[in-house]
């Protein structure tokens, strides 16, 4: 990576921010996105390190690798992360890489499709910031898991897949309010560890590293239910999350709480909001997420030689 080459826009969806690597990113060959995924972890880490690491970057920042897809009939591909890792996908990211791909003039408003390493999602921009998507197929794994935490007790949820790997609470005592989030980072940091402690995994061993608290909406004319979610590492997300609110409907789809096309307003922490439905293709769940996104930086990065962070603070949160 060499001084002035890279370029970054920044967006944010419903108040979570993504960082798009637009030009200068590594080269990771021509593969699947799955495949890229793991040369970008293993040979060029820093980039990641680099973009959403303090000081350049936050806990809170998710970066998003805009890459050519394998299929050219496809808009994108891409690889998002975080300051812990890699993410398969990622709602609020795709909706903003949408945005940002218009605002770069690649794509038109329409329907696109975008590759990521757990499978293509059809994208819809409606306007230069409204953009609806069509998550990978999501689904519940388990129902009503109980796990002993340490300094809580025991704590019940479902263990679902929208992208990502979810635990999923409904009765667990925490008031959701954005004044309140260093309790619920706390509650959630304690569900996840001993989830991984008690070796309580998604499927094939993976890991649920995000853990998701539902309550009440702030007010039920705008929305019928608030979440917060912790993300990988110990931020949350600011949006209602795109791969949470697909494991949130695969899990309300289950219970014969939600009909296919059935409209389901999911709230944020801070009050923003995604509109989801579900549809039924192939006998499996398909999330459709809706969201709002806007630009609000483009920049070149600078690589100081002489900076001894210039790729990051190592492991920073
Ligand atoms: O919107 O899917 C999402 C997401 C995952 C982590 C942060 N946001």
């Amino acid at each position: 990576m060499t001084q002035n080459q890279l370029t970054i826009i920044d967006s944010h969806t419903g108040g979570e921010p993504t960082r798009t690597i637009v030009a200068g990113g590594p080269d990771l060959g021509n593969g699947t996105m799955a495949e890229r995924l793991a040369i970008f972890r293993d040979d060029f880490d820093h980039f990641r390190t680099a973009l959403v690491n303090e000081p350049r970057g936050s806990e809170v920042m998710v970066g998003a690798l805009y890459c050519e897809p394998v299929d050219p009939a496809n808009a994108a591909g891409v690889i998002f992360f975080n300051n812990v890792g890699y993410l398969g996908m990622c709602g609020h990211g795709t909706i903003g890489l949408a945005v940002t791909l218009y605002h770069m003039g690649k794509i038109d408003i329409g329907v696109h499709t975008f590759e990521t390493p757990v499978g293509p999602v059809e994208v819809n921009l409606k306007s230069a910031s409204e953009v609806s998507l069509d998550n990978v197929p999501s689904y519940r794994l388990a129902k009503a898991v109980e796990v002993e935490v340490d300094g809580i007790g025991k704590v019940s949820g479902d263990i679902a897949w929208g992208g990502n790997w979810f635990f999923l609470i409904k009765n667990h005592g925490q008031k959701l309010s954005s004044d309140n989030t260093d309790t619920l980072v706390d509650y959630t940091c304690r569900v996840r560890d001993a989830l991984e402690a008690s070796q309580i995994t998604g499927k094939n061993g993976q890991l649920i590293d995000h853990i998701e608290l539902f309550g009440e909406p702030s007010d039920s004319n705008i929305a019928d239910s608030r979440n917060f979610v912790l993300c990988p590492g110990s931020a949350y997300d600011r949006s209602p999350c795109g791969t949470g609110t697909s494991a949130k409907l695969a899990c309300l789809y289950s219970d014969n709480e939600l009909k296919p096309g059935q409209k389901w307003r999911q709230q944020s922490i801070i009050g923003s909001v995604f509109e989801g439905s579900v549809s039924l293709v192939d006998e499996m769940i398909i999330p459709n997420i809706s969201g709002q996104a806007f630009v609000n930086l483009q920049a070149e990065v600078v690589i100081n030689q002489d900076d001894p962070y210039r790729f990051g603070i190592p492991d920073s949160i």
